[in-house]
């Protein structure tokens, strides 16, 4: 349950790492441009306002001393979040696909990155520190903030207010003073996977901030863990459910100010949460304490985990990869499962190229022809855990060509002497090569002659045929070639016949002559002799 919504949030979000090249590829891919700080544009700041909606700035390493204004649909990438560093603010206002990935934000004063009402914001892999506030949001909707390092903020890690569906997962959060995240009148949110450490607040909600799940976070050391507090209206966070989190080491685990009723366990087996100062006991083993941690009387935690909830194994990635020839343009579809908190993206190299990630790209597409096409696959969960080695598929196969054949005998046309007829033929393939020929004669049975390039035919009746020799290549494609001809007596056999008729004709009359001649040259000396006597 929980790995489906994760994965559907996730459709709109990217984790750390490689989210550099993966925008360079994605950007190269596709008509919108690439504007380089400082090769081409002076500043940040310059490139965001020469800039079209869906182009990628990207800012090479150093350090920039400005603030931006981001007023259009771009993606600003950094080389690196330790190496491209902004002294200064960021700001998103009233826009949507907007990403901010791979810089080091510090030393500017109230906000290091705001949004305000926009839609569809990714702030991933950034560092962001000694501001009043790292990450703050109003009015932001269906948005990212995944694995950034947001530390030592006078107030707030990341501030939410009147904020829905979003996505905050594998961030670190510790030493900002007061809380490290806060939600003020923020629904519908899911916050997963992140560290909230070493502030007066480990995780605030106020207001009427409700339907939010809370899980798999590590909250330790917190003066207050999680606290939940009525708004001055009297507005109370409810029905937010709370699992698989580890409260550790706070000083008071939860702080309830209000009446609020949430949900602290996601049942059996499932379980709920880890608490440091749990004192029941689990006496089956099953890992789950034997009686309720109890908050208040309206919020128990009926399957405490008596161990933390800790996510040490990455995801696995398989890809439906077939090994076989294709023949078009096709996609691997890879897809991953984590054992406990979930994946974050996956990433794929196409024969050494860029890296993209599903999150940004779509799946592996195969488009050239070659028989050795490379797929190197990875993913990495919402705490970052990555996994490796990275799989590699080789051998990937695609031939998009048929085949050529020609028959070279008999002539198209042509006649053959009964009663045999021999074919002879010729055919090549470059991308998957030959594999075999059929032959057939007047679309009679095809026979299969192997790496043959000749057939006889016994027996062939005179008159008129086709013959088609198939040649197929080892992807399965075809090519056939035909050739019609006669088989017959053939031009010299009227001759013959012609001369044989003549002949028979000439000789029944020389014969009939000579005949006749002989009777009379017979009769006449008989009546010479009787004129004598
Ligand atoms: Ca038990
Ligand atoms: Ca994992
Ligand atoms: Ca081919």
């Amino acid at each position: 349950m929980t790995a489906k919504k994760i994965a559907l949030l996730l459709m709109i979000s990217v984790l750390v790492g490689e989210v550099y090249s993966a925008l360079i590829s994605s950007a190269a891919l596709e008509s919108p441009s690439v504007l380089r700080v400082p090769q081409n544009y002076p500043t940040i700041q310059a490139a965001v306002y020469a800039a079209t909606s869906g182009d990628t700035i990207l800012v090479d390493e150093g350090t920039y001393h400005e603030s931006v204004s981001v007023d259009r649909s771009v993606s600003l990438v950094g080389k690196g979040k330790a190496a491209t560093i902004i002294e200064g603010n960021i700001t998103v206002f009233e826009q949507t696909l907007v990403k901010v990935t791979g810089f080091t934000v510090r030393g500017g004063r109230r906000n290091g990155i705001t949004v305000f009402d926009s839609t569809n914001v990714t702030i991933i892999d950034n560092i962001i520190v000694g501001y009043n506030v790292g990450i703050d949001l109003t009015s932001v909707n269906q948005s990212t903030i995944g694995a950034n390092i947001i530390a030592s903020n006078s107030l707030t890690g990341i501030a939410t207010s009147d904020s829905y569906n979003n996505l905050i997962f594998g961030n670190s959060l510790s030493l900002n003073e007061v809380q490290n995240i806060g939600l003020v009148w923020s629904s519908n949110n899911t916050i997963i996977g992140n560290r909230m450490n070493m502030s007066l607040t480990g995780l605030i909600l106020t207001g009427n901030s409700v339907y939010n799940t809370v899980v798999g976070n590590f909250v330790s050391n917190n003066t207050k863990g999680v606290y939940l507090e009525a708004d001055s209206q009297g507005m109370s966070p409810n029905y937010n459910t709370f699992y698989h989190n580890s409260f550790i080491n706070n000083t008071s685990q939860v702080v309830n100010k209000t009446s609020t009723v949430n949900v602290w366990d996601n049942g059996h087996p499932s379980a709920g949460n880890h608490w440091s100062d749990y004192t029941g006991v689990d006496n089956n083993g099953d890992g789950v304490g034997d009686t309720p941690y109890i908050i208040d009387v309206n919020n128990l935690d009926h399957y405490p985990l008596v161990a933390p909830y800790v996510d040490v194994s990455p995801p696995n990635t398989v890809d439906d990869y077939d090994g076989l020839w294709h023949v078009s343009n096709f996609n691997v579809t890879l897809s991953s499962i984590d054992d406990r908190i979930g994946v974050a993206d996956t990433y794929y190299r196409i024969n050494g190229g860029l890296t993209r990630s599903l999150n940004f790209d779509s799946q592996p597409f195969f488009t050239t022809e070659s028989s050795e096409h490379e797929l190197e696959y990875w993913s990495q969960d919402l705490v970052g855990n990555e996994e490796l080695p990275h799989k590699i598929v080789t051998n990937i196969k695609l031939d998009k060509s048929n085949p050529s054949v020609s028959i070279n005998e008999p002539k198209s046309g042509s006649q053959v002497v009964p009663p045999n007829v021999t074919i002879t033929w010729q055919g090549a393939d470059e991308v998957s090569g030959l594999d075999h020929f059929e032959v057939g004669l007047d679309g009679g049975l095809w026979i299969n002659k192997g790496t043959a390039l000749t057939h006889t035919f016994l027996g062939v009746s005179e008159g008129d045929h086709t013959v088609e020799v198939k040649a197929f290549d080892k992807s399965g494609r075809t090519q056939t070639s035909s050739v019609s001809f006669a088989v017959g007596v053939g031009g010299f056999g009227w001759i013959y016949l012609v001369i044989v008729v003549f002949v028979v004709v000439v000789s029944g009359i020389v014969i009939g002559v000579w005949y006749y001649y002989r009777k009379r040259s017979a009769a006449i000396p008989k009546r010479r002799s009787k004129a004598r006597r």
